[in-house]
Parts: C-alpha cells; sequence; structure tokens
C-alpha cells in the first residue's frame, strides 16, 4: 500500500471515517446487548452476538484508527509518512471473526431444528472463514496479478455463500411465520447486497485508482460496508426477533 502519495485531506477524512466506525460500533453493541432482555430467550443468543460482532469491530476500529494515525505526521500542516506500516491485519482478523458470527445471527434468528443449526452454522461459517483468509495476500500485495489472483480465489467461497442465501435458505424461510417472512429475506438480501460491496472496493485499485485515491476509496469503502453488514444488519436481526417474540406470545 503506497501511503506516500497521500494528502493531508485524504488523510484527514479516512481518520473521520474510522473515528465514526468507532462510534458506530460501539453505540450498536450498547444498543444491542440492553435490548435483549425485549426479545423471548429463545432469541436471546442472536442478539447476544449481534453485539458481540460490532463490539469485536468497535475494538478493531479503535486499533486500526490507532495504527493510520502512528503511520502519519502532520505536523507544522504538511503530511509526511513515519515508516510505521499501517497495519491491514487488524480488518482481516476482525473479519475472520466477524463474517462467520454473522451468518450465524440469521441462522439462529431463523430458529430451525438443532441440526440445522449446526449444519448451516458449519458450512456457511467455514465458507466465510477460507474467503477471508483467501483474501488476505492479495490485500497486502503491491503486485496487480497477485491482489486478482486471490480475489478469484475467494470469490469461490464467497458465490457459495451468495448461492446458499438466495436459494438454499429459501425452504427455511418458507417456514417462518408470516409475520416475519418478508424481514428475513430483507436479511439475508442485506448481507448479499452488503457483502456484493467488499470485492467490489477490493479491486478498486486493479481499475485505475492509484495511490492516495486508492488507498482512501478502499479505506472509506470498507468502513461504509461495514457499519451496514455489522450495525445495521444487527438491529434487523433485533427487529426480526422482536416480532417473533411477540407473534410467539412472549413480547
Ligand atoms: C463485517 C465485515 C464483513 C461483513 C466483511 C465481509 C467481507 C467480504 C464479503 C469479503 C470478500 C472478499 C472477496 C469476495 C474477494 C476479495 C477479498 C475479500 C476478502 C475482500
Amino acid at each position: 500500500m503506497d501511503l506516500s502519495t497521500l494528502s493531508l485531506g485524504q488523510y484527514t477524512f479516512v481518520q473521520n471515517a474510522f473515528s465514526f466506525g468507532l462510534a458506530v460500533m460501539a453505540a450498536a453493541t450498547l444498543f444491542l446487548w440492553f435490548s435483549r432482555s425485549h426479545v423471548a430467550p429463545a432469541y436471546r443468543m442472536a442478539i447476544t452476538i449481534s453485539g458481540l460482532v460490532t463490539a469485536i469491530a468497535a475494538y478493531h476500529y479503535l486499533q486500526i484508527m490507532l495504527s493510520w494515525e502512528a503511520a502519519f505526521s502532520a505536523v507544522g500542516g504538511t503530511l509526511e509518512v513515519t515508516g510505521y506500516p499501517f497495519n491491514q491485519a487488524y480488518r482481516y482478523v476482525d473479519w475472520l471473526l466477524t463474517v462467520p458470527l454473522l451468518l450465524v445471527e440469521l441462522i439462529l434468528v431463523m430458529r430451525l431444528s438443532k441440526s440445522e443449526t449446526v449444519s448451516k452454522s458449519v458450512t456457511l461459517g467455514g465458507a466465510a472463514a477460507l474467503m477471508i483468509v483467501l483474501g488476505y495476500p492479495g490485500e497486502v500485495s503491491e503486485d496487480a496479478g497477485t491482489r486478482f489472483t486471490f480475489w478469484v480465489l475467494s470469490m469461490i467461497p464467497f458465490i457459495y455463500i451468495v448461492y446458499q442465501l438466495v436459494v438454499g435458505l429459501k425452504g427455511s424461510i418458507s417456514k417462518q411465520p408470516e409475520n416475519v417472512r418478508g424481514l428475513i429475506n430483507g436479511a439475508a438480501t442485506l448481507v448479499v447486497v452488503s457483502w456484493l460491496f467488499y470485492p467490489l472496493v477490493y479491486l478498486f485499485p486493479l481499475i485505475g485508482l492509484t495511490g492516495g485515491a486508492a488507498v482512501t476509496a478502499v479505506e472509506v469503502g470498507y468502513t461504509i460496508a461495514d457499519i451496514v453488514a455489522k450495525a445495521v444488519f444487527g438491529i434487523l436481526i433485533l427487529t426480526i426477533a422482536m416480532r417473533k417474540s411477540e407473534a410467539e406470545g412472549n413480547s
């Protein structure tokens, strides 16, 4: 990642995006965990995990922000690189933990049979972890060919997950109570649409964006996608859990 061509404006913009990401994730964590008692016991694990995802993300946004600040010095109004590397690993470790958990959230709120819950969590969670692991070598490589190769490899589990969400869950969604079927469909769609952002953002440096503009687009792009995929998705899961609790007579 070439940080040396970043302008002071780009540096500040990315810094603000990280700060905003941290605030949203921390607030979502508190909101989700405090709302846990508003859902029936059967759905509390889904809400606990939703808050856990945003908590893990809040921690990593703090680390990402500190790493970003350490990589630059803006003394006297001119931006200089300090030589401290901006650590991309925080993002990938965050995703490795949170991406499988996001799918588990969706599976738990559907309240499938025990065996279905376990098998879907293992296959979807496993595919999600594999997708992240395969993306990392390309993300940290300066070589366009390497970046593209790992994009292709990571797209294989990604397409499998999308297929499972769009086609594989159809049967289970049709068995959901009518008042939440639309919302659960919406949650699966939100996952597909918000996740689609990541492989696109990853391609920015390969489609003509260079230097500071590429770094800024990638970092701000991932931050927006994370807010939608974790905090907005978490609130949607909470809404589904509250509706189902109500319908099942323990609101
Ligand atoms: C909260 C974080 C989330 C939901 C992260 C999701 C990340 C992805 C769906 C990443 C996918 C990638 C590809 C499909 C190919 C290129 C490499 C990745 C890792 C960016």
